[in-house]
């Protein structure tokens, strides 16, 4: 049987084609082509961006209820499709079924809250400090908002960025990152089946052109992109040239710390998750271990056996625990830094060397490489793949300081049983988040999401933070 998805751009509420784009191939077997894709270009982005102004006037009007109905919906439908849709989403991006459906669940619960969101009255009612005169501010929708999205949460970022700007009456067009547009095509039908009427979301599939011509377009209003440092400089750059709200979420090289009176099995769980789960394709991955003395021999051991034992293989095969990378590039990029931390003095303690499975896929072999220092590249730079370094340090202070000396600030954690080490880390790491044993990875969507330093810039993403991104404040005055 044929899968191969043909897929199409989503402009003013028809699929649109065009010039034949990328082959999109499973990373589990790359044998597999999941997705035939259009090219778009400036010309598809300036007919989605005409489309979504189009389409704002009546959308930002439309009562909070009409737009609640469908978010609602599409939330629903979401989790009625988790099977099918997070069975695409491990076929496009490898990571495990189990993972592609719990990520398409949460787009269905992130859907619902926004939801509720679209129904809260957001404004405020005071006096003036004139006599007689009178205060409101009111929350008002912004305009057309260029949403560009990574491959390694093709679902939840999407709708992590979609849900809020439609629920406050703005309009999007969104460009899914190059090796995910079918989860992100999935994620268009299901909106449009929920009711969103025609031209409020659209989706131009292509390259870095299609990214740039969103970020030019002088009739975008707002940007949201999470994906590398270097780009996100360049959209906020092209943001900066005409005042277009912008907001970056970029990378990190998130810190999790284990003091010697950690609960060592406790330890073992955080650091294996936070490290390993979805590949270490996640921006918040607990990709740097800093570990005190005293537990430190214990901690590596018993980590590198459980390591060891990860079973990598194809996303659909139910034992598997660690997908592929989600691209050729990645898995050379990962092997790559292997190599750098292993030439630099790091002692591989766990997986090492390139590994096969039984179909043909970008693997990469969970590794875990102990005795690094801080100032090694393996250390300073973000990997994004199951690659893992250990740093050993003498007390918690300079666990601290070793937490802190990178120029990231997304993600970081602690593993303790001190309430007194526990506290202090969370008022002194500069990060925008912050775990106490538990993973660096793995959020809540009802609460604010971001980072410090280069790993973000703007307003915070999610929960109750977005509306301040996705919303433009009026303040009206009255004498009457
Ligand atoms: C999570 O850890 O639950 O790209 C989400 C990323 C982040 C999302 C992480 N923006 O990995």
């Amino acid at each position: 049987m044929d899968d191969t998805l043909h897929l199409d751009h989503l402009i003013g509420g028809r699929r649109v084609g065009g010039p034949r784009g990328a082959e999109i191939r499973n990373p589990s077997d790359t044998d597999e082509v999941v997705a035939l894709t259009p090219q778009g270009g400036p010309a598809e982005v300036d007919a989605a961006v005409t489309a979504a102004r189009a389409a704002f006037p009546a959308w930002s009007e439309a009562t909070p209820e009409a737009r609640s109905d469908v978010l609602d919906r599409a939330g629903t439908l979401l989790m009625e499709r988790r099977e099918a849709i997070g069975r695409l989403l491990s076929r496009e991006e490898g990571k495990t079924l189990a993972e592609g459906i719990g990520e398409t669940m949460r787009a269905g619960r992130i859907f619902k809250y926004f939801a509720g969101e679209a129904l809260r009255r957001h404004g405020l009612n005071l006096d003036s400090v004139r006599p007689g005169v009178e205060v409101q501010t009111r929350r008002e929708a912004v305009g057309v908002f260029g949403l560009i999205t990574p491959w390694n949460f093709p679902i939840a970022i999407p709708a992590w960025k979609a849900a809020p700007a439609l629920a406050f009456g703005n309009t999007v067009v969104m460009k899914p990152a190059g090796p995910t547009p079918a989860t992100a095509s999935a994620l268009a039908d299901v909106l449009m089946e929920a009711g969103l009427p025609e031209g409020v979301f659209n989706l131009v599939i292509g390259r870095g052109d299609v990214g740039q011509a969103i970020v030019d377009h002088p009739e975008v209003d707002g940007l949201s992109f999470t994906g590398s440092q270097g780009v996100g400089a360049g959209v906020a750059l092209g943001a900066a040239k005409r005042q277009a709200r912008v907001q970056l979420e970029m990378g990190g090289k998130n810190p999790l710390v284990v003091l010697d009176d950690a609960d060592l099995e406790r330890a073992v769980m955080v650091a294996l998750d936070g490290g390993f789960f979805s590949t270490g394709q996640r921006c918040t991955a607990s990709s740097r271990l800093i570990v005190t003395d005293g537990i430190h021999d214990r901690f590596v051991a018993a980590l590198a056996e459980r390591v060891a034992a990860l079973k990598v293989g194809h996303a659909l095969a139910p034992d598997t625990q660690v997908g592929p990378a989600v691209s050729q590039g990645q898995q050379e990029n990962d092997y790559a830094y292997i190599d750098i931390a292993r030439e630099a003095g790091g002692r591989i303690a766990a997986g090492g060397e390139r590994i096969t499975a039984a179909t043909p896929g970008w693997y990469v072999q969970p590794t875990l490489i102990a005795d690094t220092d801080s100032a090694m590249r393996i250390n300073r730079e973000e990997v994004f793949g199951p690659v893992v370094s250990t740093v050993r340090v003498r007390d918690y202070e300079e666990a601290l300081s070793v937490a802190n000396g990178t120029e990231f600030g997304l993600s970081s954690g602690i593993v303790t049983t001190s309430l007194k080490h526990a506290r202090d880390f969370q008022r002194r790491v500069r990060a925008g988040m912050v775990m106490v044993n538990l993973p660096t990875a793995g959020v809540d969507y009802h609460v604010p999401f971001g980072g410090s330093k280069k790993s973000s810039f703007g307003p915070r993403e999610q929960g109750f933070a977005a509306i301040d991104f996705y919303t433009q404040t009026k303040t009206a005055y009255s004498w009457v």
